[in-house]
């Protein structure tokens, strides 16, 4: 047998307490929070899979860089460490900090979409999409069907679907496409990756069509992990070698510095081209902040840089990758149905698969993250009908093949033993379902409704 799960690379130096809470208690934290994971307060959660959005543990030599902060206003040192940083591992000519990912997203969708053009992409992320349709872009899903089938074991389920690509741009014509939008991994199918070989194909169609390629470089190198493992002749490429060789075959990339990048808050922007880096950097002073900060302190951006050099290390993506499918490995032992294979960043559990008796419209991956709490207090995230919100053009949900629960895993923060723990909570939730009711929603609220929406039990 061999053994996935590869052991961390550190040892822990500092402890920070959580605790557990009653079914009574839990009862009533969850009705008050509208049967909505993103309410809760964080103190009433036992183990929090929410997200490994900005929850990663940093490293004591990022402690060591925060002391080390240039708060300047202009001309940070830390702002030119980072810049350095990205150049480096992701090889980018420009870069423009940003307080987040989703202000990269707001300002490259600005400065790249003109009003009703179309922005394909290997399938929606919440605010990616958003950004994109505020910008008066219309995204459409190019991934491969595959991504769409929880049970469908395609090794890179990410992968865009170059016909369905060909199909948009013949339709509608190059000039009305704003640029091919990319995510490695895919989020939302369950931190799906992409393949070399795919890129390769997309490079030379963009290049054929006059197209731009953006990439959402958020978990790469979660992505360049599966490359490595799963793609003929990387086997024995470092992971730095492979987001280098990825990045070089697009035209810019956005980063929500919270995941990949180890830091609890940042992102950037990084392109290639000239022009569009100075249109950039004029935004980027009116939404975040002047371009040698973005809205980040200077201890932050050192934290990032630093973080950058170390999420290139191979020993860390395996054992963080490998974390994920030890939990991944103890679920479907107990015919527990889950995306497969495994992802990188969590575990997605098929809510369709799981409550067959409960509609779409009765939010089964809601209900789904609600039991998980109730049973055991540990939080997940919707990622289903919720997420997927309303269409702008017909004002109806758009109803998602995925119906899914994610349960993130934060980089470095819990053990194995914090794993089983999880599993035998999800098995506990499994055994019950055949009594447990849905949901109905009773406050909705217009953009990225899941976050503060609020549900009734039916
Ligand atoms: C997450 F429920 N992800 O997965 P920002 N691209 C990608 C992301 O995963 C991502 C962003 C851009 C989060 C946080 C979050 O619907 C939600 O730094 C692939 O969060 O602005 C963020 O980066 C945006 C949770 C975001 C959500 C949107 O948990």
């Amino acid at each position: 047998m061999t053994r996935s799960y590869a052991a961390a690379p550190f040892k822990v130096k500092m402890v920070e307490p959580i605790r557990m809470t009653t079914r009574a208690e839990r009862e009533r934290f969850i009705a008050e929070a509208g049967y909505n994971t993103f309410l809760l307060r964080s103190d009433d959660v036992y183990i929090d899979l929410l997200t490994d959005s900005g929850t990663s543990a940093m490293s004591d030599r990022q402690w060591a860089g925060m002391m080390l902060g240039d708060e300047a206003y202009a001309g940070s040192r830390n702002f030119y460490h980072l810049e350095d940083a990205i150049q480096s591992v992701y090889g980018y000519r420009y870069i423009v900090p940003t307080h987040q990912g989703r202000g990269a997203e707001h300002l490259i969708s600005r400065a790249a979409i003109r009003p009703g053009q179309y922005v394909p992409g290997n399938m929606y992320f919440t605010t990616t999409r958003l950004h994109q349709e505020l910008a008066g872009g219309i995204f459409v899903d190019v991934i491969i069907d595959e991504a769409h089938d929880p049970a469908n074991l395609h090794p890179f389920k990410g992968n865009v679907d170059l016909d369905k690509l060909a199909a948009l741009v013949a339709a509608q014509g190059a000039d009305n496409v704003a640029y091919v939008s990319l995510a490695g991994t895919v989020n939302m199918a369950g931190g799906q990756p992409v393949s070399l070989a795919n890129v390769r194909q997309l490079r030379a169609f963009c290049d054929q069509h006059g197209l731009k390629l953006y990439l959402d470089a958020t978990r790469l190198v979660e992505n360049a992990l599966f490359i490595q493992e799963r793609e003929e002749g990387y086997a024995g490429k470092p992971i730095a070698a492979i987001v280098r060789e990825f990045c070089d075959l697009t035209d810019g990339a956005w980063m929500s510095g919270k995941k990949d990048n180890l830091v609890n808050i940042g992102g950037w922007l990084a392109v290639n081209d000239q022009e569009l880096f100075e249109e950039l950097r004029n935004w980027v002073v009116v939404f975040e902040g002047l371009h040698t900060y973005g809205g980040l302190a200077g201890r932050d951006m050192e934290a990032m840089a630093i973080g950058i050099g170390e999420s290139v290390q191979d020993e860390h993506v395996r054992a963080r990758v490998g974390q994920v499918r030890y939990l991944g490995e103890l679920l479907p032992e107990w015919g527990i149905p889950i995306v497969q294979p495994v992802g990188g960043h969590a575990i997605f559990l098929d809510a369709r698969a799981f409550y067959p008796h409960l509609p779409q419209v009765e939010f089964p991956a809601q209900t789904l993250a609600a039991e998980l709490y109730l049973d055991s207090g540990i939080r997940s995230m919707e990622r289903g009908i919720a997420s997927a919100g309303r269409d702008p053009q017909t004002g109806d949900h758009y109803y998602p093949k995925l119906e899914l629960t994610r349960l993130t895993i934060p980089r470095r923060v819990y053990t194995q033993a914090h794993m089983d723990v999880v599993a035998e909570s999800v098995k506990a939730v499994y055994d019950a379902r055949q009594s447990t009711r849905g949901l109905r929603m009773v406050y909705e609220p217009k953009y990225l409704r899941f976050f503060q929406a609020r549900f009734e039990r039916l």
